[in-house]
């Protein structure tokens, strides 16, 4: 049904049909609708979009959003702020009863997820690309989160992709642009537009989680860390938490100012885009912890002195201290689950928890179902993604609260802290490598063709092992049931190892081969990169990335 323009009246004519022709190629991928920069800032791209989220979600508003309130905000990219007035006047002109939109337009995504669920909204769109560089010639973003603060899951995102192919129309409030940088509400025709500060929703629920007085204490006894906010989105939140309410040194956040280009780096946690995190933590001086978010604040990375702690290992060490060390998992943990390309180390957590473990494909989405029916408490991803059922979304600053937790409760270094783990646990070796920018048929005639090999591989030598199974991950949700094929390769090994290789869902050009290297050993001192080399070249050859695409080395390895 259309919006029956019958708000307060007054402006409500200002309500127009603005014709439009659908674009191709609006699927939302991993983590909703990302593209070029320029292809979004195309006459009607955005338009046709936010109108093709709100047409395929009226009917779960029951015909009409009158009642409903949407929340609007975005990682501060290039674009933020033009993207934000679009979706006002849309969402306006859709008759939404309330907007809710973020002071300055910035929300991080993990506080989006925060505020649906506090406010009770109907739903919320988040503007990021997440860890992919931002400007005018890199990358934007568009995602929808649905009533639990997660994101959309497949059923609905492929329903808005549906009405993307066949939009002719959308609605549109005609007005001066909305102020936003100042917190308060206006009403426009039947909208109440109310500004909020995005901060407090999400340090209320962190205060609530965490001991914020133990933490106080920790900082003022002389614990020092630092945070780098790689200029997205929470700089603002780790300068509030960190700095102004536990009490840590001013100067603890590095580049903790959102810019529109993240100073023209890729605003993405990992060792080599953090550098100047990776180069603190290596110096004489270094402070005990080093911590880092992507731009809209749902990753992290997590250093000691001269340590990286691998995202599988975090994830690991967080569930087994968290029912000890951080107030509100008291209760303990109901479960884990991790994506299925993330290493098994949290699996071992789960059996001496004697808790479920649970393996998802690839995407915080698929975790939501899970959460919402209380069957696990934290989950992660290999990228840099760790988080638990205080919202639906993975949450960096979360991670870096609970690292802090653990120091504080144990009174142990980092690397003191994974030595234990490790000893007791055992140590998966683990490493990630991308091949950026490949020829998409050529990638995916690739896959089709090791398809076809993976039923007679089990028995066959590879690296340092044999094969025992290989096949494409099925996932088939233990709750709606709803089975997702296709969701990575993977080559189990007798000795333990695991290598899994798939296609990147959210890259914006070509192709983008994920190979993810596993190896698990009891002896925990050696090196990653010599642990996984020959699991690393033995895949390269069956793949034959020589050959097919003309490539030897990564081009990112994590
Ligand atoms: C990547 C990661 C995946 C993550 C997704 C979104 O997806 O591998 O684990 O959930 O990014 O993360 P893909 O399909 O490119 O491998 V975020 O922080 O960029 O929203
Ligand atoms: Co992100």
């Amino acid at each position: 049904m259309p919006p029956s323009h019958a708000g307060a009246p007054g402006n409500e004519l200002n309500i127009t049909t603005i014709s439009v022709k659908p674009f191709t190629g609006q699927r939302p991928g991993t983590s909703g609708l990302r593209k070029k920069t320029r292809e979004f800032m195309q006459p009607g791209y955005l338009d046709a979009f936010v109108q093709s989220v709100f047409n395929a979600m009226r009917g779960s508003a029951s015909g009409d959003f009158s009642k409903s309130t949407l929340v609007v905000g975005g990682d501060g990219r290039y674009y933020n702020k033009e993207a934000i007035q679009k979706i006002l006047h849309i969402a306006i002109g859709n008759e939404f009863g309330r907007v809710l939109v973020a002071r300055g337009g910035i929300l991080s995504t993990p506080a989006m997820s925060a505020v649906i669920r506090r406010r009770k909204a109907f739903g919320g769109l988040v503007l990021s690309a997440s860890h992919n560089p931002g400007g005018i010639e890199a990358d934007f973003g568009i995602k929808y989160n649905v009533s639990n603060g997660g994101p959309a899951p497949e059923d609905v995102t492929e329903r808005i992709y549906e009405f993307t192919q066949f939009i002719n129309h959308y609605y549109w409030f005609q007005c001066d642009d909305i102020d936003i940088d100042k917190t308060g509400k206006k009403t426009y025709a039947a909208t109440k537009i109310e500004v909020f500060d995005p901060l407090a929703d999400y340090t209320a629920l962190m205060s609530e989680l965490f001991d914020f007085d133990a933490l106080r204490k920790f900082f003022r006894s002389g614990f020092r860390m630092v945070f780098d906010g790689m200029h997205g989105s929470t700089g603002p939140y780790a300068i509030h938490i960190l700095e102004e309410q536990l009490g840590a040194p001013k100067g603890t956040v590095i580049n903790g100012i959102p810019l529109e280009d993240f100073a023209g780096k890729h605003p993405d946690p990992n060792l080599v885009y953090a550098a100047d995190l990776v180069h603190r933590m290596a110096a004489p001086d270094a402070p005990d912890l080093g911590a880092a978010n992507d731009a809209d604040g749902d990753r992290n990375m997590i250093l000691g002195r001269n340590l990286f702690v691998s995202p599988g290992d975090s994830l690991a060490a967080i569930a087994e201290h968290a029912g000890n060390l951080i107030p509100g998992y008291r209760t303990g943990l109901s479960g884990i689950a991790r994506s299925m390309p993330t290493s098994t180390a949290a699996d071992r957590v789960a059996k001496a928890l004697n808790i479920p473990i649970y393996e998802t494909p690839t995407g915080w989405k698929y975790f939501g179902s899970l959460m919402d029916a209380g069957l696990c408490t934290v989950c992660g991803e290999e990228s840099f993604g760790t988080g638990s059922n205080h919202i639906r979304e993975k949450d960096g600053f979360w991670a870096v609260l609970c690292w802090l937790s653990i120091l504080c409760g144990l009174r142990k270094s980092v690397a003191e802290v994974m030595t234990q783990h490790w000893a007791r646990f055992g140590r998966s070796y683990f490493q990630r490598h991308d091949y950026e920018g490949l020829n998409l048929s050529v990638a995916l005639q690739m896959n089709d063709e090791m398809r076809i090999l993976l039923p007679g591989m089990a028995g066959k030598n590879f690296g340092p092992s044999r094969i025992t199974k290989a096949d494409d991950f099925t996932y088939t949700d233990p709750v709606d049931h709803t089975v997702t094929p296709n969701a990575g390769i993977r080559i189990l090994l007798e000795d333990g190892s695991r290598v899994v290789f798939r296609l990147s869902g959210t890259g914006t050009q070509g192709a983008t081969l994920r190979v993810y290297l596993e190896r698990f050993a009891r002896e925990y001192d050696q090196d990653s990169s010599k642990m996984v080399a020959q699991l690393a070249a033995s895949i390269r050859q069956l793949l034959r990335l020589k050959e097919r695409f003309n490539r030897e080395d990564p081009d990112v390895i994590t």
